[in-house]
């Protein structure tokens, strides 16, 4: 009924009726969630408050870590049932009392199959062993990660050709130290080599200059086969900068330059979110800022880092609130691609809201979900969806926490509520409505790199072929390390293949469409997963 009346809506505004798509319904189940987290803090902390999702417990259950700022930081342990409400409980597998958090980042450092944590602090930088069981311990010192004492608001990784461990890059802000402090004082960032199998990491290199990062990803932008460093910067703070590209290539970091096709872009970078739209192979990159955010795409042959924006084209500018009477420049946090309605066209989330009182941006700044359409422009549906609060914004992810086949969504705000929502496709609070179909992927390769950072994955229906890049970093201040999920419309089979990280293809896989299935290097098959409550029911 409902998706009537919203069609019947749109065909009356006359807005892209031949292209209209349709949001689905997310339930606020903040209070039934158990998720009861509010990230605070001063200055220091109007950045940050990322949330980390991934599985510490090894159920399939995406579980979360909230940065608390000021306040502790929050472990949470997924207590859902398959399609039931999105429930979470406190844990204790991490040390009472972790303060001055600002994001944190899943991955497996170690290959163990257990997923680590990098958690981004005020002081010393923390890394954190999977342990099982939701259990963690800190490993600085037998892995000889030097924490240092930034203000560090940024974390990537990358598995560099024939190493075993990962490259890993963080991202520094204002030093406060400095004379003159804050204007122009940015940190340089750092840049981790890891010295070999359980040896650990090396000292930290200087990525100089730093311009005051707020958000780093390595993404093969070339389809090199390496990924480079992508940083974005806030400009607020730093005098001469702009957005930066740093290639490991020969060893050395080093910047691409002007003259090898970088263009300048000076934003206020906050955030930054890939995905291949244009479907040429080549990720696009979404830049979030104050103002316009921006969408940077390759403008010409990948011979040449030189990006154009496409971010008006697309309709992805959401430079001002989208609803309400606040009509000054929004400030964008967050931002990812994924596919909340299931339709096979990657949907876009964003974060938004004002840094604290900045007097000439929007106070009451609603959050962002933007539906990919099939022309490849985008159209706002925060409203419809109900996911279009004004509390200020910072880290949050798209994450199916009750493993039905829909993205559900936590947002993570700053002196507000972090909040929760169920996906109830096109159904209403009390009734599940088919969506799309979908598909979720594991994607797994023997030794180290377990969960194959920097592979790509490909899902194609009939002609129509969506790639995603494996990647850890980005976003602001959080990463997601759970279940690959792509929409698939109304197809019911679907092929998927992986071009693993050292370039190798796997075959193509065949696989029906509404399943959980593991990827793993060397199968010709796809091993297919059940969330226990469905194992039970398909036994009977
Ligand atoms: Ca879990
Ligand atoms: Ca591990
Ligand atoms: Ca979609
Ligand atoms: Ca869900």
């Amino acid at each position: 009924m409902r998706r009537h009346i919203l069609a019947a809506a749109i065909l009356v505004a006359g807005s892209a009726a031949a292209g209209a798509v349709e949001p689905p319904l997310f339930v606020d189940e903040t209070t039934v969630s158990g998720v009861e987290h509010t990230y605070t803090g001063g200055w220091e902390y109007f950045v940050g408050g990322g949330a980390a999702v991934f599985d510490c417990n090894g159920d399939a259950y995406p579980d979360l870590f909230l940065a608390g700022g000021s306040s502790p930081s929050r472990l949470l342990v997924n207590g859902s049932e398959k399609g039931g409400a999105v429930r979470f409980r406190p844990a204790s597998g991490l040390p009472d009392g972790l303060d001055n958090v600002l994001g944190a980042y899943p991955l497996d450092v170690d290959g163990d199959g257990r997923l680590d944590l990098a958690v981004l602090r005020l002081g010393e930088n923390h890394v954190y062993r999977g342990e099982g069981g939701c259990r963690f311990s800190l490993v600085n010192d037998a892995w000889s990660f030097d924490g240092g004492n930034a203000w560090s608001t940024a974390f990537s990784a990358t598995w560099e050709k024939d190493r075993d461990w990962p490259t890993v890059a963080v991202g520094n802000y204002v030093d406060r130290d400095k004379p003159g402090s804050p204007w122009g004082t940015c940190a340089e960032n750092r840049l981790y080599r890891p010295v070999g199998r359980d040896n650990g990491f090396s000292a930290p290199a200087a990525l100089e200059p730093g311009y005051c990062s707020l958000s780093v990803l390595f993404s093969d932008w070339n389809r090199s086969g390496a990924q480079a460093l992508r940083i974005s910067n806030d400009r607020q703070y730093y005098r001469g900068g702009q957005e930066q590209l740093w290639t490991l290539a020969g060893g050395k970091p080093r910047l691409f330059t002007k003259r090898e096709g970088w263009r300048k872009l000076k934003i206020w970078g906050m955030g930054i979110a890939s995905r291949d739209l244009t479907g040429d192979g080549y990720p696009e990159y979404f830049l979030t800022s104050m103002g316009d955010q921006k969408l940077r795409s390759l403008d010409g042959p990948p011979r040449r880092p030189s990006y154009r924006d496409l971010a008006h084209k697309s309709g992805v500018t959401a430079h001002r609130p989208h609803t309400g009477n606040d009509v000054l420049p929004s400030t964008g946090w967050h931002a990812q691609f994924d596919d909340v309605n299931n339709d096979g066209f990657v949907d876009l989330f964003v974060a938004k809201g004002n840094v604290e009182a900045m007097q000439d941006f929007a106070q009451r700044d609603p959050n962002n979900l933007l539906l990919g359409k099939p022309d490849g422009t985008f159209r706002e549906a925060a409203s419809e969806a109900g996911v279009d609060s004004t509390s200020k914004s910072r880290g949050s992810a798209l994450a199916d926490f009750n493993l039905d086949g829909l993205l559900d969504l936590i947002v993570v705000n700053r002196a507000a509520p972090a909040q929760v929502w169920r996906n109830a496709g096109f159904g209403t609070a009390g009734r599940l409505g088919p969506a799309g179909n979908w598909v979720a992927l594991k994607v797994e390769q023997p030794g180290t790199n377990r969960n194959a950072v920097g592979a790509w994955i490909e899902v194609r229906v009939a002609d129509r072929t969506q790639r995603k890049e494996i990647t850890v970093g980005g976003g602001h201040a959080g990463g997601i390390a759970t279940w690959h999920h792509f929409g698939v419309g109304v197809a019911e089979r679907l092929r998927v293949r992986v071009q693993w990280p050292d370039g190798e293809w796997s075959p193509w896989i065949r696989l029906f469409a509404n399943q959980f299935a593991r990827i793993s290097r060397g199968e010709t098959e796809a091993a297919l997963w059940l969330p226990p409550s469905m194992a039970k029911t398909a036994l009977k």
